[in-house]
């Protein structure tokens, strides 16, 4: 097997002069079965990436026509994506040869539940195997050790096992277990599979989000993966970093704005216990009917791969399907609720979510578990005027309650502050402004008995298109730099969130 764990954007793949296949779409791992291809000496792979930004993409970009279909702003950028971040093109992550038996496992899904002491692992696995075989599942970790085999005929097979005694997976005590899989033939194992997982429980209740049957508050950022010379290319070295800043911040959670993170991101989350509200990539949709029907296909894809790759995850909490799309018209309606419903038939253990900037005219509000807000202002809007700015947004916030009656997470809210730029009083640009701004924001956000998270816009400064409103071609919302060094708001948010 060649599998590619991201390329962006279209990715075409010969091996040895023949066609393997083709695979749109960032951020997402795609494979080809090379086995009859393979030579035993010398092979010849060829990869053509094609990152052209176009309107029937997604994300899209190069979007001409009716200027109410889109967001002005991004209008007179270069390159003109749809979207706020740097259109970086090309193999973005690791890529693997491996090989598998014949008979062998091609997919698990571990869901969990727990009745007071008693940890309860559904386990289904997916195999090539058609004839009788016996399947093995052991599970260890927190002084217990469960063994459990199972006779099966054909490509499936599920067990429940319990734990008892058992160590829930939270932030503060991110516990895993050790859950390996065997397929055995005649007394032989023909393949093995390990994963670790954790177990917990996430969903709404009323006005909450209960992590394991209890209210949690969601503090964190959005953020991107993004670093001078590599741009979104994978840095183990960087991942590890971004963790020792979110760990000295003090948050416990983040989203995956506006895309899938690294698999090795997310192993990270399952171990030190982080929150992630994972995203699609399709951020910045407009609705236009011309390529209407191919960009929901591509954010179908995405639904599906994203789940498939991380449903085990247990610091995933929840599925966004979409951030901002200029979902004014009557299409939008549809297209969501049917991306809703996806989500929810593949995996129904997760809260899903869209983050939207409409408010409550957000049609998607109606159908989704929650509604995740993104707020700017103080910013775009009540430019330097933070009291009228906070006047409005927890009329805004009170409003939304009202007519949804759901837990609410302002998901993006924050200012550009250039590093080293001071004023007293504080003003637009300096980093006094930007600290200002995001303290106000969460004492408001913090008597909101609904609200239930905030995450700031954004973790670190980060590389955009050429624009008017983008300094040297960067969001300056970060709250450390693009290289990782905390402004003033870094400490204002540290005393506060180590509270
Ligand atoms: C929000 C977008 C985000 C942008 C941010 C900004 O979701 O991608 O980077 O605005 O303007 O609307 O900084």
């Amino acid at each position: 097997m060649l599998r590619f764990g991201s390329v962006n954007y279209l990715a075409e793949v010969w091996l040895n002069g023949q066609l393997l296949g083709t695979h749109e779409g960032g951020h997402l791992p795609f494979e080809f079965d090379v086995t009859s291809l393979v030579q035993q000496s010398r092979n010849h792979i060829v990869l053509r990436v094609d990152g052209r930004l176009a309107f029937d993409r997604v994300p899209p970009g190069n979007v001409t026509g009716d200027p109410a279909d889109f967001f002005p702003s991004h209008a007179g950028n270069y390159p003109q994506a749809q979207f706020d971040f740097f259109p970086y093109c090309g193999i973005h992550r690791p890529v693997l040869l491996y090989a598998t038996s014949i008979i062998s496992f091609h997919d698990v899904t571990v869901q969990t539940q727990f009745t007071e002491t008693l940890g309860q692992v559904h386990v289904q696995a997916e195999s090539t195997n058609k004839t009788p075989a016996n399947a093995r599942f052991t599970l260890n970790g927190h002084g217990q050790h469960v063994t459990l085999e199972k006779t099966f005929s054909g490509d499936r097979v599920e067990v429940n096992i319990d734990v008892p005694d058992v160590a829930l997976w939270l932030p503060v005590n991110p516990n895993l277990y050790d859950l390996l899989i065997e397929l055995i033939q005649n007394g032989e194992v023909v393949d093995s599979y390990s994963l670790k997982i954790g177990i917990r429980t996430i969903r709404v209740d009323g006005n909450q989000l209960l992590l394991n049957d209890e209210s949690v508050y969601l503090n964190g950022f959005g953020r991107h993966e993004d670093f001078p010379v590599v741009g979104r290319g994978y840095l183990p070295a960087l991942i590890v970093k971004d963790y020792a800043m979110l760990k000295w911040i003090g948050a416990n959670s983040f989203r995956t704005s506006h895309y899938p993170y690294s698999e090795q991101m997310l192993d990270l989350a399952d171990q030190l216990g982080f929150l992630v509200i994972d995203e699609t990539p399709a951020v910045g949709l407009y609705f236009r009917a011309d390529g209407l029907e191919k960009r929901h296909e591509l954010c179908q894809q995405y639904v599906h791969e994203m789940i498939a790759r991380d449903k085990n995850h247990p610091s995933v909490i929840m599925w966004s399907i979409a951030n901002e799309p200029h979902s004014t018209t009557p299409y939008a309606d549809q297209f969501f609720n049917q991306l809703y419903q996806q989500a929810k038939s593949l995996d129904a253990t997760r809260p899903v979510t869209l983050v939207s900037f409409l408010g409550l005219s957000e049609q998607a509000f109606e159908f989704c578990d929650l509604v995740c807000l993104n707020r700017y202002m103080g910013w775009y809007s009540q430019s330097g005027t933070l009291d009228e700015a906070l006047a409005l947004l927890s009329t805004e916030l009170d409003a939304l309650y009202k007519k949804f009656r759901k837990p609410i997470l302002l998901a993006e809210f924050g200012a550009d502050a250039i590093p080293g730029h001071h004023a007293q009083p504080p003003e637009m640009f300096s980093e006094e402004y930007q600290a200002e701004m995001l303290v106000r924001y969460i004492e408001l956000l913090r008597q909101k008995p609904y609200v239930i998270g905030e995450h700031i816009w954004n973790l670190c400064d980060f590389k955009t298109s050429q624009d008017i409103t983008r300094a040297g071609a960067l969001n300056y919302k970060g709250v450390f730099t693009r290289d990782r060094r905390p402004k003033l708001a870094a400490h204002r948010l540290r005393a506060l969130w180590s509270e």
